[in-house]
C-alpha cells in the first residue's frame, strides 16, 4: 500500500494548522495512491487506443510514430544544424560529429527570442523569423556557403508521413556532391500547444514551411533531413551516453514523453519487425474528458483561459505554462473565501499569468526561510500585504499543485515503463529516461517527486533519470546523422543496385545485339567466329498423330535427371501414356568421368526398366541432352561444351549418342534400337505443340536458359536445302562470350563468372539462369556488408560460402508478401542471426534487381526471336506459342510476368502466348523419335 499523504514537511511544524486549512481547501489536488495507480492504468488504455488502427482517429493520446527507428551505430560524423522550437528558448545549433568510432560531438549554439507578437502571428511571419535567426548564426558561424544538414527539433503535435522514397525530391549538396540525399517524409503540425497559436500552420508540412522560407531569402541553404518532438532529441542525446535510454521526458513549458515501442504494435504502420520511437503527446490525456473525475475546477478554469480551451488538459495539470497560473487562481479562489491577504485582491493577482512558474521553483526552496522570504517577495510584488501565514499558505500550494503535477507525470511514466517491460517480457526491467525542461530542472523538488511516485507505481522496474546536459538539439543532430548515414548509405546501395537496373535503351541494344549474334550464328561465313551458334536440331517436323509405339526418354541436363517410358497410342487421336523416375546425379559423377556419367545413365535406365518390367527390353530412346550439340543428323550429336555443373572428362567433341551406346554395350541390361537427341528447349517445344500446334519455340529458363525455334531453312545456311523450316537450337546462353554484354555486366557478374567452372563462358546465361542468380545476390550481400551497408557490416562466414544462397531462396523471398518472417529464417540458416528488419527489406530488394534484370535480359533475347520470326515471314503481325519449362520460370513469382512485359514491350508486334510445359521435354524427346521412327519405316530417312 503506497503512503497515501503527502510527505510531512518537517520544516513547517508550526505551520500544520495553515496547512491543514490549504490541505483541506485544496483536498481535490491530493490524489490518493489507488487514484495515480489507476489513472496510470487509465493511460495505458489509452495508449492502446492510440496505437490500435481503429481507435486511433477518436484517441486522445495520439501516440505519433517518429520513423527513427535506429540509434547512432557509432559511423557517424560531419556538421550538422539544428534547430529547436517549441520550449522555454528557441536555440539554432551547429553539431559537429567525429565518426571513427570514438565519436566525439562539439555544439555551438545561439538562443534567439521568439516575440510573443510572432508566436500568435502568422505562420509564414514565424518560419521567416526562424529563417533569418538560422541566417544570422550561419553568418557567424562562417558557414553561410555551405549546405549543411538540418535537423528540427519541433516541439509540437505533428504526423509524420513517410513519402514513398522513389517519389521523393532527390538533390544534390552542394557540400557532400557525391551523396544524393533524400528527404523522405513530412511532418504536418496537427495542432499548436502552449504559448503558440499561428495561423496558416496547422494541417500543413512544417518541412515545406521552412523549406520555402529559407528558399525566399536566398543568401543560404540547407538540407532538412529530419523533423522530431523534443522528447525525441532529449532521448537520442542521452541514448548517445546511456544506451539503456529508451525513453524522453520532457517537464518543461509543457508536458510530453517518447519510447521504444515494437513495431509489431504500432498498427498505424506496416511491418512487424524491430522497433520505432513513439511520441506519446500525452498532454492531450483527458482531452476527451477521461480526466474529468480528478480535474479541479481550478483546472476547468485554465483551459478556459488558455490559448486551445478543451485541448491539452493532462499538460494543463503539470508542465511549467500552467503551474504557477494554477497558483494564482488557488491564491484568488482562496483570498475571496476570505482563507488568504484577509480577503485582499489586488489587480496583479487578478492577472493572468502573473504567478510566474519560477516563484514556484524559489517559493519551493529546500530551505524554508528563503521558501517563505520568496513567497513573501512574490506576494509584494504583486500588491499584497501577505502576513507569514499567507506566506506559508502560499508555499503550501505550491507544493500541493506542483505535487500534483509531479504525480499526474508519474502515472503516465509508469504506464509507459510498463508497457515497455511487457514489451520484452522482462522480470525486471531496466531502463534510463532522458528528461530535460525548465520544471523538471529548475523546481527544487520535482524530479525527486516524480522519481520517489514512479518507483512506488512501478517498483519491479530499476529506473534511471538522466538529464539532459545538451538540450534535444544534440538529439535532432544524431537523428539527422543517423538519417543522414541512412540516406548516404541509401544512396550507395541504390547507386549500386542502379548498375544492376537496366534502363529501356539497353534492353533495345541486347536485342539487337542479339538479332545481330544469331544472324551471324546462321551465316555459313560467320557461324564459326558468333557466339550464338544457332544449332541445327534436324528436327523438322511435328507430330501427325500416327505415331505409335513405346519410347524410352532419357531428360538430361536439368536439376533432376529422368527416365521415362512413353507410351503412344492411336485411339480416336494419339493418345500418350508416361511412366517416369527421377534419379539424381551427384556433383562427383557430373563431374568425374564420361565413362562413369553414362554408366550411370545406363544404370538408371537399367533399373527404370526393372521398375516397369520391362527388364532387357529393346526400346528407341529419345534423349534429352541439355547441352550445346552440334548435328549433323537426329541420332547424332557432338558435344561442343559442358554447361552448368556438369565436367565430365572425355565427352567434348563426342557424339554423346555414341557414348551412351557403348555404356549401354558395358553393362548388357537392355538394348536401345534408336536414339534420338534432342536439346531440352526442342523437347519442351514439341511437348507444348503436342497441346498447341503454333507452339514453334521452345524455352528453358532453370539451371541454365536456352531457346529454339522453327528457322526457315534457306536462313540455315549451314545445312543444306532451302525448302520448309527446320528447329534451331540458339544456345542463346553463350551470348556475350565475345564481350557483346560486357557493357552490361557489373562486377558481381564477373565475380560468379570468375569462380563458375567455366569462366568467360555462357555469360548470357550466368545474367539468367538459377545457376547463377543466387551467387549474384550473395555477391550483392557479399559487398553491400563489406561496405557496412548491410547486417551493420558484420559478415557471416556461411555467406562467404558459394552457392549457400540458392536461387530458390529469391523465389522464396520474393514470393513472401510483406511478412519478412521467411527472409529472416533465411538469413538465419546462413548464420545471419543478428539481421534487422531493414536488413530482411534490402536482402529483398537485391533479390528483386536481380530476378528483375534476369527477367528483362531474357525478355529481350526471345523479342529478338520472334521478332526474328515475324520478319522471316514478312508479318506485320505475329501470333505465336512459346513452350516453356524450368524451375526459375516456373517457381519464380515475377519473372514470367516481367519477362512478358519486357517482351512485350520490345517487340510489340508479336502476340506471345506461353505455355508451360507440364510433361517436361522428355515427351518431346520420345514423340521426336517417333516422328523420326516413323519416317525410318517409310523409308524417308
Ligand atoms: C530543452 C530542449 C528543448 C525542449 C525544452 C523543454 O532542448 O527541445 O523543448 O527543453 O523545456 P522548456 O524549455 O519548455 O522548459
Ligand atoms: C524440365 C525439362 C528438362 C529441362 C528442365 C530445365 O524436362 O528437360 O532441362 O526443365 O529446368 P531446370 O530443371 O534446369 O530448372
Ligand atoms: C507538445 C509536445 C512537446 C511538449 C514538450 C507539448 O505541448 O505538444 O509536442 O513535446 O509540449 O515541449
Ligand atoms: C545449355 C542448353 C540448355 C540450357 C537449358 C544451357 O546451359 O547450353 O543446351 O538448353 O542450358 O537447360
Amino acid at each position: 500500500m503506497l503512503a497515501s499523504t503527502l510527505p510531512a514537511n518537517p520544516f513547517t511544524e508550526h505551520h500544520d494548522d495553515h496547512d491543514q486549512k490549504v490541505d483541506k481547501y485544496l483536498h481535490q489536488f491530493k490524489l490518493s495512491d489507488e487514484t495515480l495507480m489507476e489513472l496510470s492504468m487509465r493511460f495505458r488504455r489509452e495508449m492502446d487506443k492510440g496505437l490500435c488502427r481503429d481507435t486511433n482517429p477518436t484517441a486522445a493520446v495520439k501516440m505519433l510514430p517518429t520513423f527513427v527507428r535506429s540509434t547512432p551505430d557509432g559511423t557517424e560524423q560531419g556538421e550538422f544544424l539544428a534547430l529547436d522550437l517549441g520550449g522555454s528558448n528557441f536555440r539554432v545549433l551547429l553539431v559537429k560529429v567525429k565518426g571513427n568510432g570514438e565519436q566525439k560531438v562539439d555544439m555551438e549554439s545561439q538562443i534567439y527570442d521568439i516575440p510573443e507578437l510572432v508566436m500568435t502571428g502568422s505562420g509564414s511571419e514565424l518560419f521567416d523569423h526562424i529563417a533569418e535567426c538560422l541566417a544570422d548564426f550561419v553568418e557567424k558561424m562562417g558557414i553561410k556557403d555551405k549546405k549543411l544538414p538540418l535537423g528540427f527539433t519541433f516541439s509540437f503535435p505533428c504526423q509524420q508521413t513517410k513519402l514513398d522514397e522513389t517519389k521523393s525530391t532527390v538533390h544534390k549538396t552542394g557540400f557532400y556532391p557525391h551523396l544524393s540525399l533524400l528527404t523522405s517524409y513530412q511532418s504536418i503540425l496537427m495542432s499548436w500547444t502552449k504559448g503558440f497559436r499561428l495561423s496558416g500552420v496547422e494541417g500543413k508540412d512544417v518541412v515545406s514551411l521552412l523549406r520555402n522560407a529559407i528558399k525566399k531569402r536566398g543568401d543560404f541553404d540547407t538540407d532538412i533531413m529530419a523533423v522530431i518532438s523534443d522528447t525525441v532529441g532529449t532521448m537520442m542525446t542521452c541514448g548517445f551516453d546511456d544506451r539503456h535510454c529508451e525513453i524522453g521526458l520532457i517537464v518543461g513549458t509543457g508536458t510530453n514523453a517518447c519510447y521504444m515501442e515494437q513495431m509489431r504494435n504500432l498498427q498505424l504502420l506496416d511491418g512487424d519487425e524491430g522497433q520505432m520511437c513513439v511520441n506519446t503527446e500525452w498532454g492531450a490525456f483527458g482531452d476527451d474528458g477521461a480526466l474529468e473525475d480528478v480535474r479541479t475546477d481550478i483546472d476547468r478554469e485554465i483551459d478556459a483561459g488558455s490559448l486551445n480551451p478543451g485541448k491539452q488538459l493532462f499538460e494543463k495539470m503539470i508542465s511549467g505554462m500552467y503551474m504557477g497560473e494554477l497558483v494564482r487562481l488557488i491564491l484568488v479562489k482562496m483570498a475571496r473565501d476570505q482563507l488568504l491577504f484577509q480577503g485582499n485582491i489586488t489587480p496583479e493577482l487578478l492577472t493572468t499569468g502573473h504567478f510566474s512558474t519560477n516563484y514556484i521553483y524559489t517559493i519551493e526552496s529546500d530551505k524554508d526561510e528563503e521558501g517563505l522570504a520568496s513567497a513573501e517577495k512574490v506576494l509584494r510584488d504583486m500588491g499584497l500585504d501577505p502576513t507569514a501565514e499567507d506566506c506559508a499558505a502560499t508555499r503550501r500550494i505550491c507544493q500541493i499543485v506542483s505535487t500534483r503535477a509531479a504525480r499526474l507525470c508519474a502515472t503516465s511514466l509508469a504506464a509507459v515503463m510498463r508497457q515497455i517491460r511487457d514489451n520484452k517480457a522482462a522480470e525486471k526491467l531496466r531502463i534510463t529516461i532522458g528528461v530535460d525542461g525548465s520544471v523538471y530542472k529548475n523546481h527544487p523538488k520535482f524530479s525527486r517527486r516524480l522519481n520517489k511516485m514512479v518507483r512506488r507505481l512501478v517498483p519491479d522496474c530499476d529506473v534511471r533519470f538522466l538529464q539532459s546536459q545538451h538540450g534535444s538539439g544534440k538529439g535532432a543532430a544524431m537523428v539527422t546523422a543517423v538519417a543522414y548515414r541512412l540516406a548516404a548509405q541509401q544512396a550507395e546501395r541504390q547507386r549500386i543496385l542502379d548498375t544492376l537496373r537496366l534502363s529501356r535503351e539497353q534492353l533495345f541494344e541486347v536485342k539487337r545485339r542479339m538479332t545481330e549474334e544469331m544472324a551471324r550464328g546462321l551465316s555459313k561465313q560467320t557461324h564459326d567466329q558468333t557466339s550464338v551458334k544457332m544449332l541445327p536440331t534436324y528436327v523438322r517436323s511435328t507430330p501427325d498423330g500416327t505415331e505409335q509405339g513405346d519410347f524410352l526418354a532419357l531428360d538430361l541436363g536439368g536439376s533432376s535427371f529422368r527416365v521415362l517410358l512413353v507410351r503412344l497410342r492411336h485411339e480416336k487421336k494419339l493418345k500418350v501414356n508416361m511412366h517416369q523416375k527421377i534419379y539424381s546425379i551427384d556433383q562427383e559423377t557430373m563431374q568425374g568421368t564420361g565413362e562413369e556419367l553414362f554408366n550411370h545413365i545406363v544404370y538408371c535406365i537399367a533399373d527404370f526398366l526393372d521398375y516397369m518390367g520391362m527388364r532387357g527390353a529393346s526400346l528407341p530412346l529419345g534423349f534429352t541432352f541439355s547441352f550445346p550439340c552440334d548435328q549433323t543428323k537426329l541420332d547424332e550429336g557432338i558435344l561442343l561444351k559442358w554447361t552448368k555443373g556438369f565436367k565430365a572428362s572425355g565427352c567434348e567433341g563426342k557424339d554423346v549418342v555414341k557414348l551412351l551406346k557403348e555404356a549401354v554395350q558395358r553393362k548388357q541390361k537392355f538394348d536401345l534400337n534408336f536414339v534420338a537427341v534432342v536439346n531440352d528447349t526442342v523437347g519442351t517445344m514439341m511437348t507444348c505443340a503436342y497441346e498447341d500446334p503454333r507452339c514453334e519455340v521452345g524455352l528453358i529458363v532453370g539451371t541454365g536458359t536456352n531457346a529454339c525455334y522453327m528457322e526457315e531453312m534457306q536462313n540455315i545456311e549451314t545445312v543444306e536445302g532451302n525448302e520448309g523450316r527446320m528447329c534451331v537450337n540458339v544456345e542463346w546462353g553463350a551470348f556475350g562470350e565475345n564481350g557483346e554484354l560486357d557493357d552490361f555486366c557489373t562486377e558481381f557478374d564477373h565475380a560468379v563468372d570468375e569462380c563458375s567452372n567455366y569462366p568467360g563462358k555462357q555469360r548470357y546465361e550466368k545474367l539468367i539462369s538459377g545457376m547463377y542468380l543466387g551467387e549474384i545476390v550473395r555477391n550483392v550481400l557479399l559487398d553491400f556488408t563489406a561496405k557496412g551497408l548491410l547486417f551493420r557490416g558484420k559478415m557471416s562466414e556461411r555467406l562467404k560460402t558459394r552457392g549457400i544462397f540458392e536461387t530458390k531462396f529469391l523465389s522464396q523471398i520474393e514470393s513472401d508478401r510483406l511478412a519478412m518472417r521467411q527472409v529472416r529464417s533465411i538469413l538465419q540458416h546462413l548464420g545471419l542471426t543478428g539481421s534487422t528488419c531493414d536488413d530482411s527489406v534490402l536482402v529483398k530488394e537485391v533479390c528483386s534487381v536481380v530476378a528483375r534484370r534476369a527477367a528483362q535480359l531474357c525478355g529481350a533475347g526471345l523479342a529478338a526471336l520472334v521478332d526474328k520470326i515475324r520478319q522471316n515471314r514478312n508479318q506485320n503481325q505475329l501470333s505465336i506459342t512459346v513452350g516453356v519449362d524450368g524451375t526459375l520460370y516456373k517457381t519464380h513469382p515475377h519473372f514470367s510476368s516481367i519477362m512478358q512485359e519486357t517482351l512485350q514491350d520490345l517487340a510489340p508486334q508479336c502476340e506471345v502466348t506461353f505455355l508451360k510445359s507440364e510433361d517436361g521435354s522428355g515427351k518431346g524427346a520420345a514423340l521426336i523419335t517417333a516422328v523420326a521412327c516413323r519416317f525410318k519405316s517409310e523409308k524417308l530417312l
